[in-house]
């Protein structure tokens, strides 16, 4: 275990923590609330939310979190193409900047991830948008390191870039798209954007894809950025158009629907979601899974939310959150394995009103039961 320091929490924040638990839930969103309550128990968070402890600030738009073998921390910064090392008590090293990146409206360096194997082959993974796609590539840390692209030719927009890589328990790299502002792309199988994606670690398809020559694992997506396993059960978060913006139990080859459906509803072809919310109060972007709930970090909604999982793939209960507006713009959450819950900030997007230490990276102890 790593030391366990206790850090001064600025007053204010530590006072809208605190009235935070002590208020009762947020309200559920309509489409969650339909069940009668006493069926429906909330999530029971496993993080104490009263006691955060900063361990980065002033970076801008940090966007991926993946985690060394040491325990530390890289962090990948969205326009300005860096990755940065963190380590709790520590600042911010630069370890790599990426060369090619072209970061626009919503795109730029997205996800990152750590090979499954990294003692071995020092292997580092980002998603980010090029000056022609979207593209996946890995490296090993330099200042400027050589890249070997696995996957280009995602589409690109400025918006709608998906952009979340993440190995899977089965040690398959999993990549979220998003539909590139062309919303045809997520039922059409043959282009990347508007799917996740699963590959082996070298880009190739893997072995047992729904269509065992391409990488496309589900499809009818509009633009996801979560991407979660928990219990045996993958979930993703997608960002809705204007109505629903949805957590989703994802299976190989399973159709989600856009743009024919936006939230629940449709033809039972397309499989609904186990959560939604209404745009403005969630836009969720990272996703975590922890013991019985999984997080996920809204944007809009400035706050984190919780859903509790029944372990068969849905939900149990009605999701509530917590972190409301104490920090404004949530992009990413992740389990560290220090069993600290890790947040990151995005109030230095342009659509944020960043406090004087944005952007942060925030973790929350484990509750010790
Ligand atoms: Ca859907």
């Amino acid at each position: 275990m790593p030391l366990k320091k206790r850090v001064l929490v600025p007053a204010a924040a530590a006072v809208a923590a605190a009235s935070l638990l002590a208020a009762p839930a947020a309200a559920p969103s309509p489409a969650a609330a339909a069940p009668p309550a006493a069926a429906r128990p909330a999530a029971n968070p496993a993080f104490d939310f009263s006691r955060p402890e900063v361990v980065a600030s002033g970076l801008t738009v940090p966007w991926g979190l993946a985690f060394l073998p040491d325990g530390s921390a890289l962090v990948s910064e969205r326009v300005s193409a860096r990755i940065l090392r963190l380590s709790p008590g520590s600042a911010p090293v630069e370890v790599a900047k990426l060369s090619g990146v072209q970061a626009r409206g919503e795109s730029g360096l997205l996800g990152i991830a750590v090979s499954p194997t990294y003692a071995e082959d020092k292997y580092v993974y980002a998603y980010y948008t090029s000056a022609s796609d979207n593209r996946i590539v890995r490296f090993k840390l330099a200042a400027s390191p050589q890249q070997e692209v696995l996957l280009s030719g995602i589409p690109k927009n400025t918006f709608h870039d998906g952009g979340r890589i993440q190995f899977g328990p089965d040690g398959l790299l999993y990549a979220s798209t998003g539909d590139a502002g062309q919303s045809a792309n997520a039922q059409n199988p043959a282009t990347p954007a508007g799917k996740i994606l699963r590959m082996r670690p070298d880009g190739s398809p893997a072995p047992g894809n729904p269509d065992p020559k391409t990488v496309v694992y589900s499809l009818g997506h509009r633009n996801v950025q979560g991407l979660a396993w928990g219990g045996g059960h993958m979930y993703a978060s997608e960002f809705g158009q204007d109505t629903w913006d949805e957590v989703n139990h994802i299976v190989a080859g399973g159709n989600y629907g856009w743009p024919k459906v936006e939230g629940p509803g449709g033809p039972p072809t397309y499989i609904a979601p186990i959560a939604t919310w209404h745009t403005k109060e969630a836009s969720p972007s990272g996703a975590a899974v922890a013991g019985d709930t999984l997080y996920t970090a809204a944007l809009a909604g400035k706050r984190l939310w919780l859903v509790p999982l029944d372990g068969k793939g849905g939900s149990s209960g009605t999701p509530t959150a917590v972190l409301q507006g104490t920090y404004g713009r949530l992009r990413t959450v992740a389990v560290g394995p220090d069993g600290w819950l890790w947040l990151t900030t995005s109030n230095r997007d342009g659509r944020g009103s960043p406090a004087a230490t944005d952007d942060r990276i925030l973790r929350f102890p484990p509750i010790r039961r």
